[in-house]
């Protein structure tokens, strides 16, 4: 009942809708409206209650519609069930915490209207106001652990492909291992964690954080220069629900496919994407520093960077770019990453 009540404020698309009217399409009383209503603002849905006009949601492009989406997963094999929720800590957090209750399994899917708690990795917050897609999947690759790890370059390929029709005029594209750019600035990062044992990983939960209808007002100082969203870049709010099918469709397809032929199969098509590739970079990874010319990635995801001292193979690392004079318009320094 609630989820459409939901979805009957948002396509009203900012428009209030009164009492009656809701009472009407839901067959039920407008006191019990009221009290569905209530029950959707305590949990953090922005519903504003206008007098003598009804009730209007006030971010309705920023809201999911979780019974689209549904439908949709039923419709392929990899995603089952999707679960959304106005407000979480971290997605990740919560399906984690919903595997070990059972509420969870292979294919499950969470979403958040906002994070307060974010995460990025090692331990890095991960900036999750409303206008962003805030979601993570559980996966059950039956993998050793070095071969899992491939998979957050597999899902950059997959969330840069589903961004690209949205944005034809913007270059979109992977900083090393699994962020992505939109000219120039990252508009999404990925973060993987595991469980299990190191031959072979329990489970994957794949996190990924997208800005899609963040305005520049929504970053914190520090990120304004190096952060972009969907809207800032194609210039029109992004349909959030369409982005995370879009992201979950290509994800489902590219996944199946790894697992029968592994990264190898996708590895072109990454280097194709990577926009350093060929660069001279920088690379911190904890105290270790190297510089070099970026000259691959291989089978597994490891870059490969030509050194003084020969080809270097970098599992993890803070990727710096050194050369502009080649690079499109990316800003020398681009954040942190790792593996
Ligand atoms: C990442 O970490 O890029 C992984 C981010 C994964 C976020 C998703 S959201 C859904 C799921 N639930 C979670 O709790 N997390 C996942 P890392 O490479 O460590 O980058 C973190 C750094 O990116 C921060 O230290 C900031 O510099 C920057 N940053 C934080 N929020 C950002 C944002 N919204 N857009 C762009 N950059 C951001």
């Amino acid at each position: 009942m609630r989820n459409t009540i939901l979805k009957a404020l948002k396509e009203a698309n900012g428009q209030a809708l009164s009492g009656n009217e809701l009472a009407e399409k839901l067959g039920i009383s407008r006191v019990g409206v009221w009290k569905h209503i209530e029950i959707l603002r305590e949990e953090g849905y922005p519903i504003q209650a206008l007098s003598r006009k009804g009730y209007v949601l006030t971010e309705p492009e920023n809201i999911i519609d979780a019974e689209a989406v549904q439908v949709h997963l039923e419709e392929q094999d990899v995603f089952k069930q999707f679960h959304y929720y106005p407000v979480l800590e971290s997605t990740n957090q919560k399906l984690r915490e919903m595997l070990q209750t059972g509420e969870a399994s292979e294919g499950t899917v969470v979403a958040a209207l906002r994070q307060t708690g974010g995460r990025g990795r090692l331990g890095r917050k991960w900036i999750s106001p409303p206008g962003g897609l805030w979601f993570s999947f559980v996966l059950r690759p039956g993998l050793p652990i070095q071969e899992v790890a491939s998979l957050s370059l597999l899902f950059a390929i997959t969330v840069t492909r589903a961004l690209q029709p949205y944005l034809p005029e913007a270059v979109v594209s992977i900083k090393w291992p699994n962020d992505v750019f939109i000219n120039g600035k990252k508009a999404a990062g990925i973060l993987l964690e595991t469980a299990g044992e190191l031959d072979q990983v329990e489970y994957v939960i794949c996190g990924i954080g997208l800005n899609v209808n963040l305005r520049p007002e929504d970053f914190p100082p520090e990120l304004k220069e190096q952060a972009v969203s969907v809207l800032q870049a194609g210039g029109s709010y992004g349909d959030i629900s369409s982005i995370l099918l879009s992201i979950l469709k290509i994800s489902g397809d590219y996944y199946q496919r790894f697992l029968e032929e592994g990264f190898q199969a996708f590895r072109e098509e990454y280097k194709g994407l990577c926009h350093h590739l060929g660069q001279e970079v920088k690379i911190q990874a904890g105290p270790r520093s190297l510089t070099g010319i970026h000259v691959d990635v291989d089978a597994g995801g490891t870059l490969l960077l030509r050194t003084a001292n020969g080809i270097e193979s970098v599992h993890t690392g803070d990727v710096q770019v050194i050369d502009q004079g080649r690079n499109s318009g990316v800003p020398e320094t681009l954040g942190n990453q790792r593996i």
